[in-house]
């Protein structure tokens, strides 16, 4: 199901795709970019809304996937805050009814003040700021999931361990700057790569070696960590990508089918990122839904590298593309959890 509208006053237009209840109700976070047009916005929250369905799946937990798109009228940090704020009531509206089939959280452009706003018209918003009693920023939490992840992929992969490899990450926000932070404290060699000076700086602060944002893809690497935005990996760059594996944070890292195959063909390991940025999910869900502490959300997120390992079995068992083994092993997982009628609703 896909709810639209569009703001005349201020030029937004609004997605929320819901992409599969069954395991309950669809949650996925909110998205606020300028698109260059409105069937973009759609088709980026359709595919949006399927990887959290595979995401809440493979992970066990007990959500659908869905997501919402706001397709803004200019770049966000050109909307003055109090269109921004419109933006964000007419938003809520939308998912207020809903009536609880889907429930929203921070992603790209959002953040849990945002979601205070939302939070004033509508229950149904994860990720609300901690002095308002939600669970706060997911991002140290995903980066800790791509970090085990990185592991177990760099092991499966017969790199070893991180220690003395190099990984790029392209990208050093929430969470790849957390990402870079534990990565070299496991001894790995840094090439970074941002589009923002600030963080750039503090990059060559911390002693990691700055690369361009045009360089990433033809750069030599151990492990590429995509952590900016999707799609970055089409089939012709899977093609050519100079690195041993790759493991990021981005949602839907790569841009078509047959990209998953070229990487495989060529001994490329790539971790499924619906794996492996399930942190912000346990973070989310583990929080505010579940009742886990800090320890077991660590616990849970820690784990992804085993899911991940299952995912590496499958493939190599059966001949297939990790992200292929991926979905088998959400699709198996969807129909474990139906059949024992497992969906639990949230607070
Ligand atoms: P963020 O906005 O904090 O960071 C993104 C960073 O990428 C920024 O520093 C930005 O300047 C940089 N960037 C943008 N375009 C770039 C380019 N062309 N080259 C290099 N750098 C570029 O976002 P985040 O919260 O760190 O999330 C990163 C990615 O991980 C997103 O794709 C997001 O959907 C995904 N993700 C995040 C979470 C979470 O918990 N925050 C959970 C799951 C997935
Ligand atoms: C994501 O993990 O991509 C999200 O959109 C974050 C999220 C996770 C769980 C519920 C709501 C938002």
């Amino acid at each position: 199901m896909t709810v639209t509208r569009h703001d005349r006053e201020t030029g937004a237009s609004f997605v929320i795709r819901l992409d599969s209840t069954r395991l309950g109700p669809a949650a996925g976070g909110t998205r606020a970019a300028h698109y260059p047009s409105f069937a973009d916005a759609l088709t980026d929250a359709g595919k949006l809304a399927s990887a959290m369905t595979l995401k809440m799946a493979v992970s066990n937990l007990p959500m659908g996937g869905g997501k919402s798109v706001i397709a803004l009228p200019a770049q966000r940090n050109d909307i003055d805050p109090a269109t921004w704020n419109r933006i964000l009531t007419l938003h809520a509206e939308n998912i207020d009814k809903l009536r609880g089939n889907y429930w929203t959280g921070p992603d790209v452009n959002t953040n849990s003040a945002d979601m205070d706003v939302l939070n004033e018209t509508t229950d149904y918003v994860f990720g609300r700021s901690l002095e308002r009693g939600g669970a706060g920023s997911s991002a140290y939490n995903t980066a800790l999931g791509v970090f085990e992840a990185m592991k177990a992929t760099a092991r499966h992969r017969g790199l070893g361990s991180l220690d003395g490899l190099t990984v790029l990450i392209q990208g050093l926000g929430a969470v790849g700057g957390g990402l870079a932070t534990l990565a070299s404290a496991a001894g790995a060699r840094l090439l970074v790569a941002d589009t923002d000076s600030d963080r750039l700086a503090w990059a060559r602060g911390s002693g990691h070696t700055v690369i361009g944002a045009d360089e990433v893809l033809g750069t030599a690497c151990d492990i590429f960590a995509p952590c900016a935005m999707g799609g970055i990996i089409d089939s012709a760059t899977a093609a050519r990508l100079p690195a041993s594996a790759v493991v990021g944070a981005a949602n839907n890292i790569l841009a078509d089918n047959t990209a998953a195959a070229i990487l495989r063909k060529r001994g490329i390991l790539y971790a499924p990122d619906f794996v492996t940025n399930a942190g912000g999910a346990f973070h989310l869900v583990g929080r505010e839904v579940l009742g886990w502490n800090e320890e077991t959300v660590v616990e849970h997120t820690r784990r992804i590298s085993d899911t991940l390992t299952e995912v590496f079995t499958i493939s190599d068992a059966e001949s297939t593309a990790t992200d292929t083994a991926a979905r088998l092993l959400a699709r198996r997982r969807i129909e474990t959890s139906v059949q024992a009628g497992a969906a639990t609703a949230p607070r």
